[in-house]
């Protein structure tokens, strides 16, 4: 169930409950190789993993341990080394990291003092504990490091180290291609949802034409299509930027993509395998969802557009937490906390929904929306400008919805991420839209 829940009991089990799962996942990723693995890079876009590792733990222990408890810093010497805006990634292997023993040590060290002290903490009276807000946004920072360490593990080279169940079928059988979404006003963003982050803050109203929206992401298969349209090959599809990055890199297919004797295969955590025709298409970046739905005689859904159509029940005129209602999301309704390590098909996940009979806008892949990331009217940063106010501006495009990578803590109707669109390393994918 969901709701303002305010018992301290609750509340230390539901923080306790996110930290668990996410460290679960973060002891996985960084176990699944060799240590050596761990602080190698794998590619200049990402960090070692093992940075990945120590800079959760340097997070919480600023959080939770120094700020909201208000203890010294235990190594004061390696917060500039994990403070993300001193060093690019591409320079992070040539810093004096911690060796992966020291990291997990220290990582484990951190946590048994917070768990500690989730215990006796009272979970109000500063904005930083009501509802135990900052151990849910420890919780979140964890499990967004642990799809960024999922992307390190795609682009690593070498044979399979991770391996998940397939998830389940899908069917299009009888679903209409897209589907209307009625205009009128709408509440976007929340402020109620006790764990939301600062940029999903306030709930305000939104008027939204009416617009026709994909029922599914859009598929490998349809990207084919375009590819064999020659999409790649004509500049009128593209926006100047992305037909500039393309011929600059001579892309010609999402990424991870190759031909072999007729047949477009992809690598995927170490496997090359078919491209499946029925997946939601991967790795993409905007400038490439951007083109083909141009050349679909389409458009990308706006931001508003798109949280319209996840969250607004047109029968009770409430926007409700996530596209199938206030319930949290379980395994029958979204492809999440990287249980599968690949999207469903479309049509997959009928139990996830929306009330108009959208499917999979929750898991299976982040989607491109045509919208800059920029502050919802009365945003106020918190707890740090670091997180969201330093990016906002035309540079970054907004992605919604939540990948299969996306821990579910991490993922709600509300919650905003957002990249440059040249990215196609993320688990992104896209659907379209069109005015009606
Ligand atoms: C919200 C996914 C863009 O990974 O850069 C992690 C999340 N912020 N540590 C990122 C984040 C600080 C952020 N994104
Ligand atoms: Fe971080």
């Amino acid at each position: 169930g969901h709701g303002p829940v305010t018992d301290p009991e609750t509340l230390r089990l539901r923080a306790l409950d996110a930290l668990t799962t996410a460290r679960d996942r973060t002891s996985l990723l960084t176990s699944s190789v060799e240590d050596h693995e761990l602080t190698s890079q794998h590619s200049p876009l990402m960090s070692p993993l093992v940075w990945d590792l120590a800079h959760i733990g340097n997070q919480e222990e600023q959080w939770l341990l120094r700020t909201v408890a208000g203890r010294d810093a235990i190594r004061p010497e390696i917060d500039s080394i994990y403070d993300a805006f001193e060093h690019p990634r591409a320079s992070r292997p040539s810093l004096p990291l911690l060796a992966p023993d020291e990291a997990r040590r220290y990582a484990s060290d951190v946590r048994g003092r917070v768990l500690d002290l989730l215990e006796s903490i009272p979970m109000h009276g500063r904005p930083l504990l009501d509802a135990a807000f900052a151990f849910g946004m420890i919780a979140q920072h964890e499990q967004q490091h642990d799809e960024t360490m999922l992307i390190t593990h795609q682009l690593r080279k070498g044979p399979a180290a991770l391996s998940a169940p397939e998830p389940p079928a899908g069917d299009t059988t009888g679903l209409e291609p897209e589907v209307l979404v009625p205009g009128g006003p709408f509440t976007m963003g929340t402020s109620t949802e006790p764990w939301a982050l600062d940029n999903e803050r306030p709930a305000h109203q939104r008027h939204v034409p009416d617009f026709h929206i994909d029922t599914t992401p859009v598929t490998a298969g349809a990207y084919l299509r375009f590819m064999e349209d020659g999409g790649y090959t004509q500049e009128r599809w593209w926006a100047e930027a992305g037909w500039q990055q393309i011929r600059t890199h001579d892309i010609g297919a999402p990424l991870f993509w190759h031909r072999d004797a007729g047949t477009w295969l992809r690598r995927r955590f170490g496997v090359v395998e078919p491209v499946p025709l029925d997946e939601p298409v991967l790795h993409v970046s905007w400038y490439e969802a951007d083109a083909y739905a141009r050349w679909a005689g389409r458009r990308l859904p706006t931001e508003a557009e798109w949280e319209k159509a996840a969250r607004h029940d047109p029968v009770s005129g409430r926007s409700t937490r996530f596209p199938w209602g206030d319930e949290d999301p379980t395994p029958e309704r979204a492809n999440l906390g990287q249980r599968h390590l690949r999207p469903a098909p479309a049509g997959a996940y009928p139990a996830g929904e929306s009330p108009l009979g959208v499917r999979q806008l929750t898991g299976d892949v982040w989607e491109w929306t045509s919208s800059d990331f920029l502050p919802y009217p009365g945003f106020a940063a918190f707890p740090y400008r670091e997180y969201s106010e330093v990016f906002f501006g035309p540079e970054h495009k907004v992605l919604r919805g939540g990948s299969f990578a996306v821990g579910e803590v991490a993922c709600r109707g509300t919650f905003r991420n957002w990249d440059l669109p040249v990215r196609r390393q993320i688990f992104s994918g896209f659907r379209t839209a069109r005015d009606a």
